[in-house]
């Protein structure tokens, strides 16, 4: 389909206008269908113009330019997703902020491996120090973690290519796995994922693979109380439960994005997540 050639300026205009009128995009559908348009190209032209005009919009206010994210098949809202070795299940998805909680990542035994893997490496974590690009040890992140390198453990690995399938997106783009372990009291407070684009430190992370463009926070235990993923802008929390995942996705590094994101304290028991960060491109 050439919608370059079926999308004349006046459509383009009407588009736009009827938008900032606040008709909403099935309405415009329906409308271009009732004047005899065939509806998938209605709503490729209606997305591709809308998009268009907000991305100029965007820039025109100084917003950094949208990326292409990862993003889950689901626009026919199926129960399961064939990850190629398993049926992962699709619990929840919102679209703005883009969050998915899904089910059945992970058996509970591959969850107690990462662990188990994972255990003897654990030190407190740091966060990125974004005015030098180095780390630091951060009151806002009580948590004690550890990178594995991509592919590093059977487990992993498969679990990667589960995530490749799952969200759309190279498996060379993903950042190697981390894994956190909250003792009683350990939060990490809100806070967004990408790294900002004004900060000293931005341009040699940015090296490694570009952005970060989304993040999968994949639960491996249960904790009895606390320990939920909270979005506070939405709000939304997401019940830390073995096996699931939470993706969302941020395709500008901006607030605008509404990811700010973060772990609530866990007040009983241990929380162990692992958090999954997709890049741009290649991370090397
Ligand atoms: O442990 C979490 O729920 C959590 C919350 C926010 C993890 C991360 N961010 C992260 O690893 O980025
Ligand atoms: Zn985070």
């Amino acid at each position: 389909m050439n919608l370059s050639q079926t999308i004349t300026p006046e459509l383009r205009q009407w588009i736009i206008d009827q938008a900032a009128n606040g008709v909403a995009a099935p309405t415009l559908i329906d409308g271009m269908r009732a004047s005899g348009w065939n509806e998938d190209v209605a709503v490729a032209a209606v997305e591709q113009v809308l998009r268009t005009h907000l991305d100029k919009v965007a820039q025109e206010q100084g917003l950094p330019a949208a990326l292409p994210v990862p993003d889950p098949d689901i626009a026919d809202s199926p129960l399961f997703i064939d990850v190629g070795d398993r049926q992962v299940e699709v619990l929840m998805a919102m679209a703005n902020p883009r969050v998915v909680l899904f089910g059945n990542l992970l058996s509970p035994e591959e969850c107690q491996a990462i662990i188990d893997a994972a255990g003897p490496r654990m030190a407190r974590s740091l966060t990125v120090q974004t005015a030098t690009g180095g780390q630091e040890v951060n009151q806002d992140r009580t948590s004690d973690g550890m990178f594995f390198q991509r592919g590093e453990t059977p487990v992993v690995a498969l679990l990667e290519r589960r995530i490749a399938h799952l969200v759309n997106w190279p498996l060379e783009n993903g950042e190697g796995l981390q894994v956190l372990h909250y003792r009683p009291g350990a939060e990490y407070k809100p806070h967004y994922d990408y790294f900002e684009p004004d900060q000293p430190g931005t341009p040699s992370i940015l090296q490694r693979g570009g952005q970060r463009v989304a993040t999968l926070v994949i639960y491996l235990n249960n904790p009895p109380k606390g320990g939920g993923t909270t979005f506070p802008d939405v709000p939304l929390e997401v019940g830390p439960r073995q096996g699931n995942a939470v993706f969302f996705s941020y395709e500008r590094p901006h607030p605008s994005t509404r990811t700010l994101h973060g772990g609530a304290p866990v007040t009983e028991g241990e929380k162990w997540i692992a958090t999954k960060w997709l890049r741009e491109r290649e991370f090397k």
